[in-house]
């Protein structure tokens, strides 16, 4: 992109000592970008991404020696990043916001440090849910982002608290594709995040696992569940639709639903970033999000509700537009204000969506 190259130049001339990702401010202009469905992403484009991807995981890690013990790449710095707030940016007032800035981070990383020239792609869920093992995402080829688990009859069903779903045809290693066997580098945690484990980014390696399951993805990720987020009269409803889950039952929005219907990896709260996917799945709540404010800015753009700690265990203040949020190594702190409006600060782009139900292979190219 040498739009963005000229200005990154600029500013890192004019910060010398910059705090990271500095090269965000000031640069909306020349940069906008549009973020489209996997399937409409040429082959060409699909094998960019994933290679970006895979480069991230070959370049070291930039966190100081010590601070995540699991992290042993670049890759892994996001994940660390994603798990040492796990606790603070679910089942809250900043969760959509936080992971929207999240999700630009990991885009301006594949572009910066690894020369990707297109934007994130995202997951339109509805599109695929009856069918993932022949979807363009998981249909194991080159093209894909992997595809399902070698079957494994002792790995665990996915649960919610004591309510267990049936059970998919995978739960092994990832079997063929770009990710097949893949070694994660994080210990896998099970349960609600609300406490804060001093162990959380220690180095327990196991390889990539999926369980596609298509009865949760049809039942969680429906476009009736798509429509009904979307429908939704204020921010409280919308975030209550994507995401709330009743622990012990099989209630659940789709937020809930694609990490389930993907396998255990995705289904770890704290380390669900290990699976590429989840920059898809969460690409999709984003545009939700995105397309939800834009009906009705005035009410909408910089609506919020709820507190800052998971589920408010502690009890902990409300959400507010000040409110400062971390990233740890990847970024400075900024406000919830910056992370509103995806067509101001340090954002510029928009997602491609196109209603209603595709169906396989419609948008192949
Ligand atoms: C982007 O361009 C517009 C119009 O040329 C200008 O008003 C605005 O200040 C620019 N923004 C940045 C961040 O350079
Ligand atoms: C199958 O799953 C069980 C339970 O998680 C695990 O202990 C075992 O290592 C897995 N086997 C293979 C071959 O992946
Ligand atoms: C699961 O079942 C156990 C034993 O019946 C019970 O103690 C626990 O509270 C249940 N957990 C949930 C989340 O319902
Ligand atoms: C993955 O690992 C298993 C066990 O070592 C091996 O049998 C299989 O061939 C590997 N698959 C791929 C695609 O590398
Ligand atoms: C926090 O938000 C809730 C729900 O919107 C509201 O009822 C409550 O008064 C707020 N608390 C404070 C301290 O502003
Ligand atoms: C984890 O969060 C704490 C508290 O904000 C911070 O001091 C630490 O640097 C963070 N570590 C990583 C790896 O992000
Ligand atoms: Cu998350």
């Amino acid at each position: 992109m040498p739009t963005y190259a000229v200005c990154l130049a600029i500013i890192s001339s004019a910060l010398p000592s910059p705090a990271a990702n500095s090269s965000l401010e000031g640069c909306a202009n020349g940069t906008s970008s549009v973020r489209r469905e996997w399937s409409a992403l040429g082959k060409p484009e699909r094998l960019a991404f994933v290679g970006a991807v895979k480069c991230l995981m070959d370049k070291p890690s930039q966190i100081p020696q010590g601070e995540a013990p699991g992290a042993l790449n670049r890759y892994d710095d996001f994940i660390a990043t994603h798990i040492n707030y796990t606790h603070v940016i679910h089942s809250n007032g900043i969760f959509l916001s936080w992971h929207r800035h999240y999700l630009h981070l990991f885009e301006k990383a594949l572009q910066d440090e690894c020369g990707y020239q297109g934007s994130l792609p995202y997951w339109n869920w509805p599109w695929w849910a009856s069918d993932l093992h022949s979807s363009p995402l998981f249909d194991g080829s080159p093209t894909s982002l992997g595809g399902d688990g070698y079957y494994n009859a002792s790995s665990e069903p996915r649960a919610n608290g004591n309510y267990t779903f049936p059970r998919g045809n995978g739960g092994g290693c990832v079997a063929a594709g770009p990710f097949a066997n893949t070694t994660l580098h994080f210990k896998r945690t099970k349960g609600i995040p609300t406490t804060n484990d001093p162990n959380k980014l220690e180095y327990a390696p196991h390889c990539l696992t999926r369980d596609l399951n298509n009865g949760i993805a049809s039942e969680y990720c429906s476009q009736s569940r798509v429509d009904g987020v979307l429908a939704s009269p204020d921010i409280a409803t919308i975030q209550s639709l994507l995401s709330d889950f009743v622990p012990g039952t099989p209630i659940m929005g789709p937020h809930n639903g694609g990490h389930y219907a993907v396998g255990e990896d995705m289904q770890d709260q704290f380390a669900s970033p290990s699976d590429p996917t989840f920059w898809l799945h969460h690409g999709m709540i984003d545009l939700l999000w995105t397309r939800w404010q834009a009906k009705d800015p005035a009410n909408r753009q910089y609506a919020l509700d709820g507190t800052v700690t998971s589920l408010n265990r502690p009890p902990s203040q409300n959400a507010t537009l000040d409110y400062m949020l971390d990233f740890g190594f990847l970024d400075k702190s900024r406000p919830v204000s910056t992370f509103m409006d995806v067509k101001k600060e340090i954002f510029d782009y928009s997602y491609e969506y196109v209603e209603g139900k595709g169906e396989p292979g419609e948008y192949e190219r």
